[in-house]
């Protein structure tokens, strides 16, 4: 089953990111049952030349790929869809200009002017990678800021985007928040509504992070398609805690 296979299934697609270059980890955490991982090459550790091991390594854990570039640029957005990732999420989009940028760089033509070398990601495709690619690889922009709230109904309507992906850290601070990814805040709150009911009204998934998972229920209840529960580092350490404590 694709991305767009699971996540068009009623239950939200759990996912974790993955910040370090480890295809040994990233084969366990999907193998130990993280339906979706997320490559952070943003904020984390991992470039171009890990995709491969890593990639080959959630597959035969029996999981699904996704990457967060590092930024919004063709050549980033287009290698990582070469490499073979299931959903591309591109961070700190503004406005629309930037989100047809995106999904221009995304896509193959005639909705927009992705180059044609899908190397590996054609591998384990089975059929006409060109005819399917626009179809079932994911192209979402993450809301995140202020900017990207107000404009968020016309970022939502960009011809060819998949979804919308919110990160509550960036946008806290965008917003001027004293505590940050405080779901309960108003203001913060006001956003993950209007997210929801753009997505709705243009027919598009949603997705958000958090790195509690006392969170999760409550942003599942609000409708979110695919929950992010924070990165491997973090549960990593969470982990190591309890097993000092124990020590
Ligand atoms: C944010 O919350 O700003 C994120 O980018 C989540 O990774
Ligand atoms: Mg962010």
């Amino acid at each position: 089953m694709n991305l767009r296979q699971r996540l068009r299934q009623s239950a939200p697609l759990h996912n974790v990111f993955m910040t370090l270059p480890s295809p040994r980890l990233a084969e366990r955490m999907a193998a130990t049952g993280v339906e979706s991982i997320t490559l952070d090459m943003q904020h984390g550790s991992i470039e171009d030349g890990h995709l491969l091991g890593l990639l080959q390594a959630i597959r035969a854990g029996g999981g699904l790929a996704l990457t967060r570039l590092a930024w919004n640029r063709p050549e980033l957005t287009m290698k990582a869809l070469d490499y073979g990732v299931e959903g591309v999420i591109c961070p700190m989009v503004d406005t629309p200009e930037e989100a047809r940028a995106f999904v221009r760089a995304a896509k193959y033509p005639p909705v927009g002017n992705r180059s044609f070398g899908p190397f590996r990601a054609a591998l384990h495709y089975d059929g006409d990678y060109f005819a399917a690619a626009n179809g079932e690889t994911l192209a979402f922009v993450m809301i995140e800021t202020a900017a990207a709230a107000e404009q968020l109904d016309a970022i939502a309507a960009t011809p060819g985007l998949d979804g919308l992906y919110i990160g509550p850290y960036d946008l806290s601070v965008s917003l001027g928040l004293a505590d940050r990814a405080d779901f309960s805040d108003p203001q913060l709150s006001a956003v993950l509504d209007r997210v929801i009911e753009s997505a709705a009204r243009h027919n598009l998934f949603t997705g958000i992070f958090t790195t509690r998972p006392t969170d999760v229920a409550g942003l599942v209840q609000r409708g979110f398609d695919i929950v992010t529960c924070g990165t491997e580092e973090l549960i990593f350490q969470r982990g190591l805690r309890d097993w000092m404590a124990d020590f």
